[in-house]
């Protein structure tokens, strides 16, 4: 008995192991992350003859969760439910605090986003994970241009308030960078030097981290937004708990060893160094396009097959791929809540498809994704007979029965003539009365048809069969398989007459299923009744209908055609001169001319959600002309007519924006002011004759943002505008035209 439940055990265990095993081979369904509560102090250890992140004990641990998006503006992601839902329902063990110090960020208002960094430390302690200080070096692109002065100043007021707090991972420059003006003018070059200053940089806070007695794991970016792990492994800092960083964007970064930022990952590897994700996203480098689910797939296997830990990017509801949640869309969908409510969990269907599929690797269990667009239920009905006609039906010219009667009786079809119409035999209906609509006019689409139903009424209980053959111009003719019965006890006494509903499937009427599921087009234009009753001569039939179900199809938007990108942009052929929606914009409607002022304008509707997202961006109109190669020259503005026609205006303001993507400045040279129209005194504009509020719009090209100069002859690549909402209630009708650089 013991050796039979020994040998039981054995291959109980032998069985469960074999199929986690083959899991394993996968490396994406994995063991659950391990929390601190659990796994202690974080230190770099030896692994399979390299170096990974361990446990206090000594074993390998994988880090796996998210990444905010930038504090400065997605803050609303700090609240204990979604911290909840991040360690529980996710299962995540770290959680990464993107500060930006640039962009708004740190530099500009250092104690309100301090505030926020704290309250994601605490709530991440408090909810059992390691939390990620990301010191968030962007633009520009080098850890020792000016606005990143104060580093050592905040890891160290950080560090006294957590002293060697076994939580808190230092992250001290997210992505050295070239750009930003080029190398001259701060920018990290690519190479071993460009490591050099970041190494240079980096020293001296971890020296003061370790001197202060913070044992803490510590990252450190590399060059050319952190893909060159490799550097920094052959000039590595000198210091037992450091890692460095690695990132990639799915869509942009090939997941092959022999590819650029995966094969830098195995050298830094091979070279003795610790690596860590700290942001990869599923999407393209610029945080859209995609998402990329199976380079993604290929890049997790590989990362967790090394057990290196890695955190997604990002936590927010922005309309951007990368975001793991629903984006504002006008007239498609609200965003959805950063703070997901006392249940403390996120439905499916507010994660975005990255953010479903990033949960479910982060878990380690199967990746299920949810139908977005599922199938609806439907129900038409074809023939009423309301109009007191046999709305088309007729005896068919070959049934057997040729002296039955059809007439409109009280909104019913009136059959009679049935007395030998009666074979009530399953399959033998051959001999009985036939009736079809061939006279009538509709044409319907049943695509998805799943049974036709029809009410079936009778003066004396009955049994009543009907066999059909529903028609298609594709699909002519397929034997019923069998008549379909109603039997006397079916029928119910209404209104002094008996009735009964039948219902043909599409086992019993093949053709039904053969329209319905075809790609030709599903649409019915005629169906044959086989009709046979026990007893009774006369039979009505009401409201035939078809029911199923399909899937809603979206309405295509119509834009006017896009026509070639030009400046200025006048409108006046009709075409839209090249401008269309920047993939982020929370409008997504026709964009079409129309007349303002009596010239061809550009024009779309916007309605500003009720409910507000942090970033005012994040709902706006954003309109982007891409791949205009050109340059301001001499001109001090670039200037535009914006006309208004609400629907709705009565509070807030609207702040029109503008940027470029000059591949020379980081792909980024916003103005650096907002065009601001205060809703509250719309009467203050001009108004053209049919009523629009008329603004001249024009920006300085003088005062762009972060003090950054757009000379003469600098490319813009894009030209992008965004109108964005600042807490208005504006619904109604924009127009821009006459889109030029000035003096
Ligand atoms: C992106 C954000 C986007 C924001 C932009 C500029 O997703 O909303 O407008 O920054 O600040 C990184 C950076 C990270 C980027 C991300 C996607 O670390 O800040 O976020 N990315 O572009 N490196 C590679 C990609």
């Amino acid at each position: 008995m013991k050796t039979f439940l020994t040998l039981l055990l054995l291959t109980v265990v032998f069985f469960s192991s074999l199929t986690v095993g083959e899991a394993k081979a996968e490396n994406l369904i994995v063991e659950p992350a391990v929390k601190p509560s659990v796994a202690g102090t974080l230190k770099i250890i030896d692994y399979q003859g390299m170096k990974t992140i361990g446990d206090q004990d000594g074993n390998p641990i994988q880090l796996r969760g998210m990444s905010t998006h930038g504090l400065q503006w997605y803050p609303e992601i700090l609240n204990d439910n979604a911290f909840k839902a991040l360690s529980r329902n996710w299962g995540a063990n770290v959680i990464r605090l993107a500060m930006y110090v640039g962009e708004d960020g740190y530099a500009s208002s250092p104690e309100v986003i301090k505030k926020r960094v704290i309250k994601g430390i605490d709530l991440a302690i408090a909810n059992d994970m390691y939390v990620i200080v990301d010191w968030h070096v962007h633009s520009p692109g080098n850890p020792m241009a000016d606005v990143y002065n104060g580093a050592e100043e905040f890891f160290r007021e950080i560090s006294e308030r957590y002293p060697n707090n076994l939580h808190l991972i230092y992250e001290l420059a997210n992505e050295p960078n070239s750009n930003d003006g080029g190398i001259e003018n701060g920018g990290v070059p690519n190479n071993k030097e460009g490591w050099k200053t970041v190494k240079n940089y980096a020293e001296p806070i971890i020296e003061m981290l370790r001197k202060n007695g913070n044992q803490n794991l510590v990252i450190v970016g590399s060059p050319n937004w952190s893909q060159r792990p490799d550097l920094a492994a052959s000039d590595p800092i000198d210091d037992g708990n450091t890692a460095y960083t690695a990132h990639f964007y799915s869509g942009t970064h090939e997941p092959d060893p022999d590819a650029y930022v995966m094969r830098n990952i195995i050298n830094a590897l091979e070279n003795n160094a610790a690596v860590f994700v700290s942001e990869w996203g599923t999407s393209e480098a610029d945080g859209n396009g995609g998402p990329y689910l199976k380079a993604a797939d290929k890049w997790l296997n590989f990362l967790n097959k090394k057990n290196i830990s890695w955190v997604n990017w990002s936590l927010t509801n922005k309309n951007e791929v990368s975001g793991a949640f629903r984006p504002f869309i006008m007239n498609e969908h609200q965003a959805a809540k950063l703070d997901p409510g006392s249940d403390q969990k996120w439905e499916a269907a507010e994660l975005s498809l990255s953010g479903e599929y990033v949960r479910s690797r982060i878990k380690g269990v199967k990746y299920n994704p949810i139908d977005r667009n599922p199938a609806q239920e439907y129900s038409s009905v074809i023939w009423d007979f309301d109009d007191g006609s046999t709305q088309g039906f007729v005896v068919n010219a070959d049934s057997p029965i040729k002296n039955a009667q059809l007439t409109n009786e009280e909104s019913s079809l009136k059959i009679s003539g049935l007395a030998k119409s009666n074979d009530l035999s399953d399959t033998n209906f051959w001999a009985n009365l036939r009736i079809s609509a061939d006279r009538s006019s509709k044409r319907v689409d049943i695509s998805g048809a799943e049974k036709i139903t029809m009410e079936i009424l009778v003066d004396k209980k009955s049994e009543i069969s009907v066999a059909a053959v529903p028609q298609s111009a594709e699909h002519g003719w397929t034997n019923p398989k069998s008549a379909v019965k109603v039997r006397p006890a079916d029928f119910k006494r209404v209104n002094g007459i008996f009735k009964a509903e039948l219902a043909i499937d599409t086992e019993a009427a093949p053709n039904l299923k053969a329209i319905a599921e075809s790609d030709k087009g599903s649409t019915l234009n005629n169906i044959i009744f086989f009709i046979g009753t026990g007893s009774a001569d006369t039979v009505y039939l009401d409201n035939i209908t078809v029911v199923g179900k399909r899937k809603e199809e979206k309405e295509t938007v119509n834009h006017a055609p896009l026509g070639e990108a030009a400046l200025p942009s006048d409108f006046n052929a009709g075409t839209r001169q090249g401008w269309q929606w920047d993939e982020s914009s929370g409008v997504k409607g026709a964009l079409t001319i129309k007349k303002a002022d009596s010239s061809p304008a550009l024009s779309w509707e916007t309605a500003y959600p009720e409910v507000k997202p942090e970033d005012g961006w994040a709902s706006a109109p954003r309109l982007i002309l891409p791949g205009i190669e050109t340059s301001r020259e001499d001109n001090q503005y670039l200037s535009f007519d914006f006309y208004l026609k609400p629907v709705r205006a009565s509070e807030g303001s609207l702040a029109i924006n503008l940027a470029f993507a000059p591949p020379s400045m980081g792909y980024w040279a916003q103005a650096a002011e907002s065009y601001q129209i205060p809703l509250t005194s719309l009467e203050a504009a001009d108004q053209t004759e049919n009523g629009l509020y008329h603004y001249q719009v024009r920006f300085d090209l003088n005062k762009i943002a972060d003090n950054k100069k757009i000379a003469e002859d600098t490319l813009l690549r894009d030209i992008i505008l965004v109108v964005a909402d600042q807490n208005s209630d504006f619904a109604g009708r924009m127009y821009i035209d006459n889109i030029s650089f000035s003096n």
